[in-house]
């Protein structure tokens, strides 16, 4: 019996379309090669927009709520950097310039998230797709051919730990309109 009780750990993100995943899950394993660690599952690949984390499973109405009033529109993405964290286990793929799409829909999910009184970490909006996990590198040298994302698609995420890891299961989908041109 599932416990209606117990709160979910959720978070938002853009989910890219297949030819990205799998150009994205090629440089994980590639990098993955170059210094051990563990890439992330191809399935598992995504760009969070905000982070909830352990959430009131009550709420989720509202989220969905607050996700389908927003109506901003798709846009490409350049991922052409890397960024090695936290003393060099986590490896990610960022961008190197600004995109004022994705920050307008972060902001913008962020505003709706705090009008239907919802917490989430409030830490600075830094655009990444994490690569590789459990990684053994002080820096990444590699120049790395550009992937680009035309961003159509994003969705209110469930997080669940299991002993394979990390078990993404999506709760509400959204569709980013063609830009007007
Ligand atoms: P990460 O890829 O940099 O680990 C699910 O955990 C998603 O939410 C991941 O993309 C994770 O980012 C992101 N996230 C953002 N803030 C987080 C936090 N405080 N704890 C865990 N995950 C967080």
């Amino acid at each position: 019996m599932s416990d209606t009780s117990s709160p979910v750990r959720l978070f938002f993100a853009l989910w890219p379309p297949e030819a990205v995943r799998e150009q994205l899950a090629r440089l994980a394993r590639k990098i993955a090669d170059h210094c051990p660690g563990r890439p992330v599952r191809p399935e598992n690949l995504h760009l969070t927009l905000a982070f909830l984390g352990e959430t009131d499973r009550n709420m989720i109405p509202a989220l969905r709520q607050a996700g389908s009033v927003i109506q901003n529109v798709s846009f490409d993405l350049l991922l052409d950097k890397l960024y090695c964290w936290g003393k060099g286990n986590i490896i990610a793929a960022g961008i190197s310039q600004n995109s004022h799409e994705l920050a307008a829909l972060a902001q913008e999910l962020r505003n709706q998230l705090t009008a239907a009184g919802v917490r989430y970490d409030m830490v600075k909006f830094v655009p990444h797709v994490t690569l590789v996990r459990n990684a053994k590198c002080n820096h990444i040298s590699e120049i790395i051919r550009p992937v680009t994302w035309t961003a159509t698609h994003w969705s209110l995420v469930q997080s669940r730990l299991s002993q394979y890891g990390s078990v993404y299961q999506s709760l509400a989908d959204w569709t980013l309109a063609p830009p007007d041109n």
